[in-house]
């Protein structure tokens, strides 16, 4: 599947220092003791998680992820320095799973901004032939290397889809929608289930951080018994915070089309339907002036009058949008 909710990285911590053999050379002192100093720690490969981010996306472009070695130990008993630890950010709600040949051990959940997951610890560094002087041992010739950082595949999943669900029957013109409205470019064409899995775009918001929209497809009637594609999707319309309801004003009874899209939410769960929902009329350039006001009145309460492709009325749809995400967030 396309879910860019997903991704797959390597992460490799740094390798400890190795310790060393040294002795100590002083004037008048014919033969010194060990001094040979420990190698330091490697450095760990951590996940942050973070507000900045919406998605994974970024790690399409980098998935290799090594932290630093430790440095060898120094003679006068000097500890190398530690191998400085990598920091990864990732999205609140990022789920760090290790995958290997047993299977996937999940190693935590990064719900807390700034919320810190040690995913690759780095290497031990080696004992320097310092640590190895005995009464037995007065100059041990002797010292241990580095152990070698964690290593591991990890996948990253995202369950937290997106906050705004487009919902629509198919060629409401929901993937319009989100291309116009954000950096996704969904094909887009004139006949239905054009979409076959969600489409996710960022759309920008004013001050604040962008807001990730899902173009819900394949919804039409049975989906929630099973029909067409979109029960598999309902599931994510179910981790939206409000959705948007998009019809298309140009077919015969867009109050049908919208009453069947709210009976396929409503027998999916009671939670689908009673999401906040803004209703939008789109393809309102298509539409004859005059059959506007019959349009909207067969809607309890009047709908948004949009156009997705002549970009007309957006602002308004966004407005209400932000307005909607704050009250349900309060
Ligand atoms: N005239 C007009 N046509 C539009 C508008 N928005 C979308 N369309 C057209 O409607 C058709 C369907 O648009 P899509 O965005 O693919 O619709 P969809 O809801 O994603 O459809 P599926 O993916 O098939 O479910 C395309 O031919 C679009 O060009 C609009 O505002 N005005
Ligand atoms: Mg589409």
């Amino acid at each position: 599947m396309q879910f860019v909710d997903q991704a797959r990285i390597h992460v490799r911590a740094g390798k400890g220092g190795d310790g060393v053999v040294a002795f100590r050379r002083e004037k008048y002192v014919p033969a010194g003791g060990p001094a040979g100093g420990n190698g330091g720690q490697g450095g760990s490969v951590i996940l942050e998680a973070t507000t900045d981010l919406q998605t994974l996306l970024d790690f399409r472009f980098s998935s290799h992820f090594h932290a630093a070695d430790g440095e060898r130990g120094g003679p006068k008993n000097m500890t190398g320095a530690q191998g400085k630890d990598l920091v990864i950010k990732v999205p609140c709600g990022t789920m760090a799973i290790a995958e290997t040949e047993d299977g996937e051990t999940l190693l935590g959940d990064l719900v807390e901004p700034g919320q810190h997951l040690v995913v690759a610890k780095g290497g031990k560094g080696g004992l320097g032939n310092r640590h190895f002087l005995s009464n037995q041992n007065r100059a041990p010739n002797y010292a241990l290397p580095g152990l070698p950082g964690e290593e591991c595949d990890l996948r990253l999943e995202l369950k937290l889809l997106a906050e705004v669900g487009i919902v629509g029957l198919p060629n409401a013109g929901k993937s319009t929608l989100i291309s116009v409205l954000s950096a996704a470019r969904p094909k887009i064409a004139d006949y239905p289930f054009t979409t076959l899995v969600p489409n996710l775009g960022v759309v920008p918001r004013p001050d604040r951080d962008g807001v990730v929209f899902a173009d819900i497809p394949g919804l039409i009637e049975g989906a929630s018994f099973g029909v067409g594609l979109g029960h598999e999707f309902l599931r994510h319309v179910e981790r939206t915070r409000v959705l948007i309801h998009l019809i298309d004003a140009t077919q015969e009874d867009p109050w049908a089309a919208y009453q069947t899209i709210q009976r396929e939410l409503a027998a999916y769960g009671e939670l689908l339907v009673h999401k906040p929902q803004i209703v939008a009329l789109n393809k309102l350039d298509a539409v004859d002036e005059s059959q506007i006001p019959h349009l909207m009145a067969a809607f309890p309460q009047p709908p948004l009058l949009i156009s997705a492709a002549a970009r007309q009325g957006l602002e308004a749809l966004l407005h209400s949008t932000w307005a909607l995400l704050e009250a349900v967030a309060a």
